[in-house]
């Protein structure tokens, strides 16, 4: 054989001598169970899919680096972000929410956008979108909300009276709906779209001091965003129309890159501003905290293998690292709670083993076993802590900074909260073009609904964000503005 000639082989290395035919009793004779290159070959096929991600199934994967390019070590001790010129590897995924692995890239949708630095301190994920705000702003009710952007139980179809009657109960989603309903609803690429860590996070700097913070991915691509026409007829012709322009792009050189942002709030104005700034359907303006830069994101490798890199890679907002801590945003803490779960259940347990999602930094620890454990294990080493033989030991340095907290042990309503100033803010900011398709594409989503007490309950919220908005909508459905519903 010549020296490159590779063998065949089962998984456990034995070489295969027949790849073609089962091995049966004679020529017509039945197929015998002593063909364990057949039984594992069939077996193996009936396990190739895990679970798909229960939101953000359908996505999009590449390797790049981060590059720092402005100094913010008086906010934050975060090592990756240490100083300018320093460069830190990462993995991003691009997603929509809604579809399923198969479902089409160029739909209306909000698309995930979340990337894994690979920093000397442990992997930090932020995982993201490309809008600054969310639909809700409590985790209890997002198993609800994304039920409503699924398939109806019955049908097995998708159902635009679910999807409004949610929204039209709750009125906190009116930001981020006007948002997807606008031309941003459907981005031209992945590239061509901003991310947004959207939560409220909290840096640390060296010296132990505070302040809250936003982050913002800006395109270097500038935006575009496909007409809803032209992306329903894509979502036919190619639905993987974004996956594949993505990997193109960095195939032929074309490297898309972000400027990433960050707006700075000192710890003290939260008990003060305007609004809840831990309120993830809110954005804070601009004009009172300014866009700081920070770096550059550069996305420079497709991925080998999709499924190894892009269906296994496991993010999380909780993959904290020193310098980097949560906030009290109610959607947060769900979430630093629902991801490793969702990890630990869709890829198992040892997930953070994965080549894709093993940080480039040391691991020690005193975790052992679980499933798929190939790593060693941890070998004989002292396998619990406090210990008197040099185990890994905690870093008291590194303990995470506290913030003052009060009130009673309850559940809080906030129906009392401001849901519709961002919301008419936005449309307000709104070209007339911009407006009139906005407004033909609520409309075109509003016509199916069943109940016209779900129609009407819905165009008060948009006529409380802005009485044209409003108005506009109910002429589209041929309803008035209801003053009571
Ligand atoms: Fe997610 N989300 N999410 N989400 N999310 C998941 O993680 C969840 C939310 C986002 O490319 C899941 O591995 C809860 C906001 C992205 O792998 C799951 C809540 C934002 C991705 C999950 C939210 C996001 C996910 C699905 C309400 C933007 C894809 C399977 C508290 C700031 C990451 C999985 C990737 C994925 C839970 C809300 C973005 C189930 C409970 C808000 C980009 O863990």
């Amino acid at each position: 054989m010549s020296e490159n000639k590779k063998n065949l082989t089962t998984s456990w290395g034995a070489p295969v001598g027949d790849n073609q035919n089962s091995m049966t009793a004679g020529y017509r004779g039945p197929t015998l169970i002593q063909d364990v290159h057949l039984l594992e070959k069939l077996a193996h096929f009936n396990r190739e899919r895990v679970p798909e991600r229960v939101v953000h199934a359908k996505g999009a994967g590449a390797h790049g680096y981060f590059e720092v390019t402005n100094d913010v070590t008086n906010y934050t001790k975060a090592k990756f972000l240490s100083e300018v010129g320093k460069r830190t590897p990462l993995f991003i995924r691009f997603s929509t929410v809604a579809g399923e692995n198969g479902s089409a890239d160029t739909v209306r949708d909000p698309r995930g956008f979340a990337v894994k630095f690979y920093t000397e301190d442990g992997n930090y994920d932020l995982v993201g979108n490309n809008t600054p705000v969310f639909f809700i702003r409590d985790a209890i009710k997002f198993p609800d909300f994304i039920h409503t952007q699924k398939r109806d139980p019955r049908t097995h179809l998708k159902n635009p009276t679910a999807v409004w009657d949610f929204w039209s109960l709750s009125p906190e989603s009116l930001h981020q709906v006007t948002i997807l309903m606008s031309d941003r609803g459907i981005p031209a690429t992945y590239r061509h779209m901003h991310g947004f860590g959207s939560h409220t996070f909290k840096w640390v700097n060296a010296e132990g001091e505070g302040v809250w913070v936003k982050y913002h991915f800006k395109t270097e691509q500038g935006i575009k965003n496909l007409a809803t026409d032209v992306a329903a007829k894509l979502a036919g012709e190619n639905p993987d129309y974004h996956t594949e322009e993505l990997f193109n792009a960095i195939e032929n050189g074309d490297f898309p890159a972000w400027k990433l942002y960050v707006q700075i709030m000192p710890l003290e104005d939260a008990n003060t501003y305007r609004f809840d700034p831990f309120d993830v359907t809110k954005v804070w303006s601009q004009k009172d905290y300014p866009l700081i830069e920070v770096g550059r994101m550069v996305l420079d490798k497709n991925p080998e293998n999709y499924f190894a890199e892009v269906e296994q890679a496991t993010f999380s907002p909780g993959t904290f690292v020193p310098g980097i801590e949560a906030s009290p945003d109610k959607m947060l803490q769900g979430r630093l709670f629902a991801y490793a779960d969702a990890h630990r259940y869709r890829v198992g347990v040892n997930h953070n083993h994965l080549p894709i999602n093993r940080p480039k930094s040391d691991v020690h620890n005193y975790q052992r076993d679980g499933q798929m454990r190939f790593d060693g294990n941890g070998g004989g080493s002292v396998y619990y802590e406090p210990n008197s033989f040099g185990g890994p030991a905690e870093s008291p340095e590194n303990k995470q900074t506290g913030y003052l907290v009060s009130g009673v042990a309850e559940s809080v309503s906030y129906d009392h909260h401001d849901h519709y100033t961002q919301a008419g803010d936005l449309y307000r900011l709104l070209s007339e073009e911009e407006r009139t398709r906005l407004v033909q594409n609520i409309v075109d989503s509003m016509k199916p609904v069943e109940k016209e007490e779900i129609k009407l309950r819905q165009i008060q919220h948009f006529y409380k964000a802005d009485p044209e908005y409003g108005t506009r909508i109910a002429q589209g459905l041929g309803l008035s503005v209801s003053k009571e519903v």
